[in-house]
């Protein structure tokens, strides 16, 4: 394959609206760097050595600073920060804040920038006084204090977390909101989780035969908890200490937390001290009232603990503006799915009317974010940017329609719905229905 003589022949249509073959950026040879001037000069010429001189920025005649015990990101990246929802502000104790998601590439997202919902604030737990108690339909009622969970064998997996309200503007707003992805997105991350696998402390405290659930309960005031089926507990589920290789942050659950992988946000308790074990579902706060869904004939739906298969184009997304009309652009995204693994995804530059299958990044894994990229040439015309995931069970992202009619009007939980930008003939990008 040779990058130079490339015509625009090369540059291969695989769906209307100028989406390409993946290997047209290779192919073209393009670049979007600005001609090398200056460096071009040989350095034996004396005019070219001066100007090459005037050139050299300060950062490279005199020592740099001292670093620091513990890094921060460049102060030049200080405007990528996480914000805090409208309707729940900063000072309230309900307070949800959105990772800026169009910012983020690959797969795991930075702990300080990781999404955060607290019903209660963030509690400052002592770990040293810190216990994590098991009782209920067991054999023998146990706690466990930082220092004995540290020395059980732990188990780590790259997993997203996925709040079910996370896009939820778009499930109950009839005309749709001019946000960015991080407004809209917002509340789904992507890290490492490393911890004790649930098994273990459930076999070490011995099951009932009639034990069913776990009603889990977090240390934070207002007692957040959820009633989880044994089965999943034991299956996938972690008592999560770690969160991309250092331990949670306190917005994460610090000392610990229930991770349930591909579960709705609100099921991974947050400050996990209290495990009760059960014949059956305790219907707390948590779970019968905001975070369940309400049908279109009235009827709510008792635990929808899935994430379901959902997809978003984070470059470009809401509020962005292309820089250059009639440009070459790549496409990219992320998927997911609670179910399992990503099997494809599709992308339409022309409203859904025709499709090309985007290419995914590796790492794909089993309920974890999945990248995906497609190359894109924009002909200066407005254009409607669409992905579609569907994941290895065969589940497929409905339309926005599909999904509404399922719901009742006000039921916001859940929304998976195929996401649409609308790009102006300005280059300017704008969330829509379709
Ligand atoms: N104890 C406790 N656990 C909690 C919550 C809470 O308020 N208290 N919020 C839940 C909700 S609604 C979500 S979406 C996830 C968010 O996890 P994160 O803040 O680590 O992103 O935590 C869940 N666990
Ligand atoms: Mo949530």
């Amino acid at each position: 394959m040779k990058p130079t003589n490339v015509s625009s022949k090369d540059l291969v249509a695989v769906a209307k609206g100028g989406v390409l073959d993946r290997r047209s950026f290779i192919l073209s040879g393009l670049a979007f760097s600005s001609s090398l001037a200056v460096s071009n000069v040989a350095a034996s010429d004396s005019v070219g050595a001066s100007k090459i001189n005037q050139s050299i920025p300060t950062w490279m005649k005199t020592p740099g600073g001292s670093d620091t015990e513990y890094g921060a990101p460049s102060k030049y990246e200080n405007h990528i920060k996480r914000n805090v929802a409208e309707h729940t502000p900063e000072t309230s104790i309900f307070s949800i804040w959105h990772t800026p998601i169009e910012n983020q590439r690959g797969i795991i997202t930075p702990n300080g920038l990781h999404f955060s919902v607290n019903h209660n604030g963030i509690p400052d737990i002592d770990p040293q006084k810190h216990k994590l108690m098991i009782h209920g339909l067991v054999d023998k009622p146990l706690t466990f204090d930082m220092e004995s969970l540290l020395r059980y064998p732990m188990v780590s997996a790259i997993n997203f977390l996925e709040c079910a309200g996370n896009t939820a503007p778009n499930a109950v707003s009839v005309t749709p909101l001019d946000q960015t992805c991080q407004g809209l997105f917002g509340q789904v991350s992507g890290a490492e989780w490393s911890g004790v696998p649930l098994k273990y402390i459930l076999q070490e405290a011995g099951l009932k035969p009639t034990a069913k659930w776990v009603i889990v309960e977090g240390a934070d005031g207002g007692s957040h908890s959820r009633s989880i089926p044994v089965s999943k507990l034991l299956d996938d589920a972690i008592i999560a200490l770690y969160q991309n290789g250092e331990r949670l942050r306190p917005s994460q659950g610090y000392p610990m937390r229930l991770f349930v992988p591909g579960w709705e946000g609100n099921a991974n308790v947050k400050w996990l001290h209290r495990l009760e074990v059960t014949d059956k579902p305790a219907f707390t706060k948590d779970e019968s009232g905001l975070y369940s869904d309400i049908l279109d004939d009235g009827k709510i739906q008792r635990f929808s603990f899935h994430m379901d298969v959902k997809s978003v184009i984070t470059h470009p997304s809401g509020k962005q503006v292309l820089p250059e009309k009639k440009g070459f652009y790549e496409i990219s995204g992320l998927a997911w799915s609670g179910y399992g693994k990503i099997k494809q995804v599709e992308v339409s530059a022309d409203g859904g009317r025709t499709w090309a299958l985007a290419q995914l990044e590796q790492p794909v894994l089993s309920k974890s974010l999945t990248r995906f990229h497609i190359p894109w040439q924009w002909k200066g015309d407005s254009a409607m940017l669409l992905s579609r995931a569907t994941d290895e069970l065969g589940r497929v992202q409905p339309t926005r329609g599909q999904w509404r009619e399922k719901y009742a009007s006000y039921s916001f939980n859940h929304y998976n719905a195929i996401q649409a930008w609308y790009i102006s003939s300005d280059g300017v990008v704008e969330n829509s229905y379709v």
